[in-house]
């Protein structure tokens, strides 16, 4: 499924090539054209002692919009500079090529478990290295009911440290009421997402560092009755929302609308605890989308603003 990273050595060869081949003795010279200035870039996270990882919906990348949303995509992870980026919704498979062409110095992955909407990742080669990419697809017969998308799995290694990342686009929608008794309730599907999840991170990664998140389509700040996350809630020894805080603030710093709701989340096993609490570890919605003039993001790009985790590599496992 890498099957970018051929075309990013064939262009980084090329651009080698042409830096050892300087002059060719062509006295013309011409203006080069200025770089196009990229509205996005008060919005820098990445830190080389830090780990940031984002996740992202691009909202049907890039159906509609076409290169106007493949090049503004690239502008905020250019800007950004984060580690990696978890991202869903991509809808033109090769416009997630073309997007990844346009970052020569990220790699990436997408799935297409999905008929329609898929999950993907974007690194930053020089300071990741992925060991394995997988989903999670439990046996059991409602696992269709949980995940309309397999969670993606990135084992990655970052400045010599191991941690797993799992990547999912659950269910949307519903009426807030969690039904139990009914299977294709939306928030018993969610709840359903979870359940599995966590029994698989349970025993996959018993005791190791791991991510989850994306767009998990909910609210944590729920009443417990009706809140799909309970799975993860009730044992704060061993998972923790990173974005816990955000989704009880203010509205401004909520991911979807962006504003309107906070649906875009980073859940981090106990391993990691000790760097989400140091100094200069972080969590919140990365508000680009005031960037750009007139409701314009939403328009042309997507209605989810990043959700970015900062945490300080000293304090890393
Ligand atoms: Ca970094
Ligand atoms: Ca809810
Ligand atoms: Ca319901």
């Amino acid at each position: 499924m890498i099957r970018h990273l051929c075309l990013i050595v064939t262009l980084a060869t090329a651009a080698l090539l042409m830096g050892l081949l300087p002059g060719c003795g062509n006295s013309e010279t011409r203006p080069v054209d200025p770089q196009p200035e990229n509205p996005f870039e008060d919005f820098v996270l990445g830190r080389a002692d830090a780990l940031e990882v984002v996740t992202w919906n691009l909202h049907n990348f890039a159906e509609d919009a076409g290169r106007d949303e493949v090049a503004l995509a690239a502008q905020v992870i250019e800007a950004l500079g984060a580690d990696v980026v978890a991202v869903q919704e991509i809808a033109e498979s090769s416009r997630f090529d073309d997007l990844l062409e346009a970052l020569p110095a990220w790699s990436g992955v997408q799935a297409n478990t999905d008929n329609y909407q898929n999950l993907g990742y974007v690194w930053l080669d020089s300071t990741v290295t992925v060991r394995s990419l997988g989903e999670v697809r439990p046996q059991v017969d409602e696992a269709w009911r949980a995940f309309p998308r397999w969670p993606l799995v990135l084992e990655i290694t970052w400045q010599g440290h191991d941690l797993a990342l799992i990547n999912n686009h659950f269910k949307c929608c519903g009426d807030g009421i969690l039904e139990s008794s009914n299977p294709n309730d939306e928030e018993t599907r969610r709840q359903l997402a979870c359940d599995l999840l966590e029994e698989h991170i349970a025993g996959a990664y018993a005791g190791q560092p791991v991510i989850l998140l994306g767009d998990l389509n909910d609210n944590l700040a729920d009443a417990w009755e009706n809140n799909v996350f309970t799975t993860f809630l009730a044992q704060p020894e061993a998972y923790r929302f990173a974005d816990q805080e955000v989704a009880e603030g203010p509205a401004n710093g909520w991911s979807w609308g962006p504003g309107r709701s906070h649906l875009d989340h980073i859940m981090v096993t106990a391993p990691l605890f000790s760097a989400l609490e140091a100094d200069g570890a972080a969590c919140r919605t990365v508000r680009v989308d005031r960037a750009l003039p007139n409701g314009q993001f939403g328009d042309d790009l997507s209605d989810h603003a990043p959700v970015v985790l900062i945490l300080p590599g000293a304090f890393l496992p």
